[in-house]
């Protein structure tokens, strides 16, 4: 690996010795990069913040030190893994330039897809507690980490916006998947009429199966883990990113599209584990908004990835040109799917 000339400056920042050779790229998130810090007595997790997508760090040090205040984490059955503050007292650290911070490694098993419908009703159970963790936590005391991050009606807007200006050219299969998406009208209408019946409560927003670190024998969960999103959100939105990459047969990356199908055993572990945790607490209105978060999450996904594209790849990661593309055709043959189950 590169020389990591930020090294010195971290270990300053945190009072650390770590070591070029203790540093090594880890997990396969989308978004920041990652670091794993192995110092053999201790391991980290560094993280380069990733500046583009995340526009205001200020608004999730703000909501992190929400969390940090007003969630017993002792309560919680797995370890939220919130930054560490530095020598200042602050949760990120600016180096160079560059947002830099730390938090605690959670050991375990990080995965794409379930291979049971236990392991689906473990996810989902974890996920719920997390709502509940900050249940008692006024929602307009958080703020938002991507303005509009889970508004259907501004994402469709965003993907017509790409489309409009667009580079490529759209016809063939490019041409059905657009049209695809653009026929989702109806899903954006639900969206906006779910908006006034239903409360705001602190979410994690981005629910997607490798945010979560389960234990080596998938006996429990070990950590909930992509904290950035959390923010004031619907309940739907967090089952619903879990059935989007739960339910489905394949990985959000996979171009097996034969084999792309939702799968209703692990649908419904992942309802019965929500359902278990949020009765009583949800409103009648939250568990009947559940089976729409499913399709919505999923449809809002294909907006975003075929936005991406379309926008000549400019937000996620990716591996080669197409990857976008096939992303949100992967999430097209699945949100069919969904619709039929
Ligand atoms: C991103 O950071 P990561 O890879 O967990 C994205 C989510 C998407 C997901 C799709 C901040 O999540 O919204 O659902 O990719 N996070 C952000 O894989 O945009
Ligand atoms: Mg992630």
């Amino acid at each position: 690996m590169q020389k990591l000339f930020w090294i010195d400056e971290i270990n300053r920042l945190y009072l650390l010795q770590i070591k070029q050779d203790q540093v090594s790229l880890f997990g396969d998130g989308h978004i920041h990069k990652t670091y794993l810090v192995d110092m053999g007595y201790e391991k980290l997790i560094l993280q380069q913040f990733n500046q583009q997508v995340f526009k205001y760090p200020e608004r999730i040090s703000n909501n992190h030190k929400i969390l940090l205040d007003q969630i017993n984490q002792e309560a919680l059955p797995f370890i939220l893994p919130l930054p560490i503050p530095n020598q200042q007292g602050e949760l990120f650290s600016l180096v160079d330039g560059q947002y830099f911070r730390l938090s605690p490694f959670v050991a375990g098993k990080c995965v794409n897809e379930v291979t049971s419908p236990h392991q689906a009703y473990l996810a989902a159970k974890a996920f719920a507690e997390f709502i509940l963790s900050g249940i008692h936590i006024q929602s307009t005391s958080f703020q938002e980490s991507i303005p509009g991050f889970h508004d259907l009606e501004l994402r469709y807007q965003q993907l017509k916006q790409a489309l409009h200006d667009t580079k490529r050219e759209v016809v063939g299969e490019l041409k059905i998947l657009v049209d695809f998406y653009l026929q989702q009208k109806k899903l954006v209408e639900e969206y906006v009429s779910w908006k006034h019946r239903l409360p705001l409560r602190m979410t994690h927003s981005d629910t997607k199966i490798n945010n979560l670190i389960y234990a080596n024998d998938f006996s429990k969960v070990n950590a909930v883990i992509d904290l950035d999103t959390i923010m004031a959100g619907y309940v739907y939105y967090d089952f619903g990113d879990l059935v989007r990459t739960v339910v489905c047969t394949e990985g959000e990356s996979s171009q097996n599209w034969g084999n792309i199908k939702a799968d209703k055993a692990k649908y419904d572990a992942l309802l019965q584990g929500f359902l278990e945790v949020g009765e009583g607490i949800f409103t009648e209105e939250e568990m009947q908004s559940l089976p729409f978060g499913g399709q919505m999450m999923t449809c809002i996904m294909g907006f975003r990835f075929l936005a991406d594209y379309l926008d000549g790849n400019v937000y996620y990661s990716i591996h080669y040109e197409e990857q976008n593309f096939h992303r949100a055709k992967n999430q097209m043959v699945l949100l069919k799917a969904l619709q039929d189950m």
